[in-house]
């Protein structure tokens, strides 16, 4: 059974190439996944078509009608159960490799992409009554709409399906950065090379042409430790069970940070 993505926007053809080309497509001219995309204007009830209206209290741009909203999403989710929602909003949980694992194994997700200042604050609420609900960050930044984050989502869970790119369905647990390899678990990918051997006077690491796996597999840890703690500080933190040449790598690497003036956040 595939995974039923429907998506409600104010600009359905953003959508056309990207569930067209590319793994996405292929996935939905196999029929593992199926996509439905929806025009929210056809909901809207006036002469104008309206989707927005000035939001109550004052303050900048327009807020998207819940009428219009509550028709479209009753419309597609048509009585039936199984759905979870999810909104594209700068406020919510953050998006991680654990959530988008979550959701391919669901059977239906309908992703509801604001514009404007955002959906009315009463239509997460009166939609968790009837399904579950997640409002939904993929990072710390203000897009114009959810569109591109629903896109972000839609092909971090289409990849993870069972049936795409040759996947087990084993590799939908699998965490981040690490889809193949559990020794990289919660470390960034270090570089990958391909041939020529020597390029612009650039050698490929000789480690890597010794045909020595574990002493690779080492290699690949230890450039994986140096960029995480260039990159992302807080993974480093965040990991368990080092053992000594990690240690070491890390101290080599400026691990633990040197001290510096005292911060709001410690
Ligand atoms: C902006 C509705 N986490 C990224 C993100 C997601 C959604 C939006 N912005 C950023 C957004 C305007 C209206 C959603």
């Amino acid at each position: 059974m595939g995974l039923r993505i429907d998506i409600v926007t104010i600009f359905p053809e953003y959508f056309d190439s990207p569930l067209r080309v590319s793994l996405i497509g292929k996935a939905a001219a196999r029929g593992d996944i199926a996509f439905g995309v929806h025009d929210l204007r056809s909901w809207a009830t006036d002469v104008h078509h309206s989707v927005d209206d000035l939001p109550f209290g004052g303050g900048p741009g327009m807020v998207m009608k819940p009428d219009v909203w509550g028709d479209a999403l009753d419309a597609i989710l048509d009585g039936s159960t199984g759905a979870r929602l999810v909104v594209p909003t700068p406020s919510g949980v953050p998006f991680t490799q654990d959530l988008a694992a979550r959701y391919a194994a669901e059977p239906w997700l309908v992703f509801a992409c604001g514009r404007y200042e955002g959906i009315d604050g009463r239509v997460v609420p009166a939609m968790r009554a009837r399904l579950p609900v997640d409002e939904v960050s993929i990072g710390d930044y203000v897009l114009a709409g959810g569109e591109a984050a629903a896109l972000v989502m839609v092909e971090a869970v289409g990849r993870l399906l069972p049936g795409v790119l040759g996947n087990a369905s084993s590799v939908t647990d699998d965490s981040f950065g690490t889809d193949a390899d559990p020794a990289m678990r919660g470390l960034l990918e270090g570089p990958v090379y391909t041939r020529p051997r020597e390029w612009r006077g650039l050698e490929v690491p000789e480690i890597l042409l010794s045909g020595h796996h574990a002493a690779i597999a080492r290699w690949r840890r230890d450039m994986a430790l140096r960029r995480t703690a260039a990159h992302r500080p807080d993974l480093i933190a965040a990991l368990r069970d080092l053992d000594r040449r990690d240690q070491q790598v890390l101290a080599e690497a400026g691990w633990p940070a040197e001290e510096g003036p005292p911060s709001r956040s410690g």
